[in-house]
């Protein structure tokens, strides 16, 4: 049961670049809220078991190429494919936690060049997260915590300008949204310091704390 005032669920995004802890947290919170009675589901972007999402895969494998304005619209793409079933759960007293969102697709392409002004509208509209947590950890211990994998933007150069965007992309989530709605977490610590540091970010929003509607993003 969803004891939210409004009934419907919560929309929580993770965001923050390669190898911070996103996907460890993500599963521990969808557990958390599971033993706690909530209904609560994960739902990974990219999404790479759709249509498009196969060829997202193959573009991160580097087993395809592809233009840069044709990779930002397939990822947007990938988002509208699951945007009815987002709202759907919402709706029905389910909290989505989502693995990554709209504000990775806007950092990683920003990074490689293109405008803000291309990057944002294809995500207009989609769900808005209630609060999207982005995690920060210096390059440092995130270069001691395992070696890059043999995916595309796995380098320090791309990490890099991929974290300059994302400082810009949570001013345009403020200033359209309100300051509420994007939070940096530190990812630094042991993962259980770093569950309950989240927790305490996440109670409020799952028990009661989310309007009754869901919004539109850059709406
Ligand atoms: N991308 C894009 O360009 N456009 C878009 O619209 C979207 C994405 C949505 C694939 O993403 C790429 O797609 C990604 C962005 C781009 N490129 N990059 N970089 P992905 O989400 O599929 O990437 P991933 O393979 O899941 O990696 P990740 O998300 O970057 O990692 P993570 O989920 O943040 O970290 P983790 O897997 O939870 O943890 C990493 C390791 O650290 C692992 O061995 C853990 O056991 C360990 N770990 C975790 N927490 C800790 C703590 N606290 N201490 C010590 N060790 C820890
Ligand atoms: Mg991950």
């Amino acid at each position: 049961s969803s004891s939210s005032t409004s009934g419907r669920g919560a929309f929580i995004v993770f965001e923050g670049l390669d190898r911070c802890g996103k996907s460890t947290q993500v599963a521990r919170l969808v557990d958390k809220l599971e033993r706690d009675g909530h209904k609560a589901r994960l739902q990974k972007f990219p999404d790479r078991t759709t249509a498009i999402g196969k060829m997202i895969d193959a573009y991160l494998q580097s087993k395809a190429e592809m233009d840069d304005h044709a990779i930002h619209l397939l990822f947007a793409a990938n988002r509208w494919e699951c945007a009815a079933a987002i709202r759907r759960d919402l709706d029905d007293g389910v909290t989505v936690i989502a693995d990554r969102y709209a504000f990775s697709g806007i950092a990683f392409s920003s990074a490689k060049g293109l405008p803000f002004t291309f990057c944002l509208p294809p995500d207009t509209a989609l769900p808005l997260p209630d609060i999207t947590l982005y995690l920060t950890l210096p390059p440092s211990v995130a270069s001691q915590r395992s070696a890059f994998g043999v995916e595309r933007y796995e380098t320090v150069a791309i990490q890099t300008a991929v974290r300059e965007q994302f400082g810009l992309v949570a001013n345009e989530v403020k200033k359209r949204h309100g300051d509420g709605r994007w939070v940096e977490v530190s990812a630094e610590g042991s993962i259980e310091e770093v569950e309950s540091r989240i927790w305490g970010l996440v109670d409020s929003v799952v028990n009661g704390g989310v309007d009754g509607t869901v919004g539109e993003l850059w709406v």
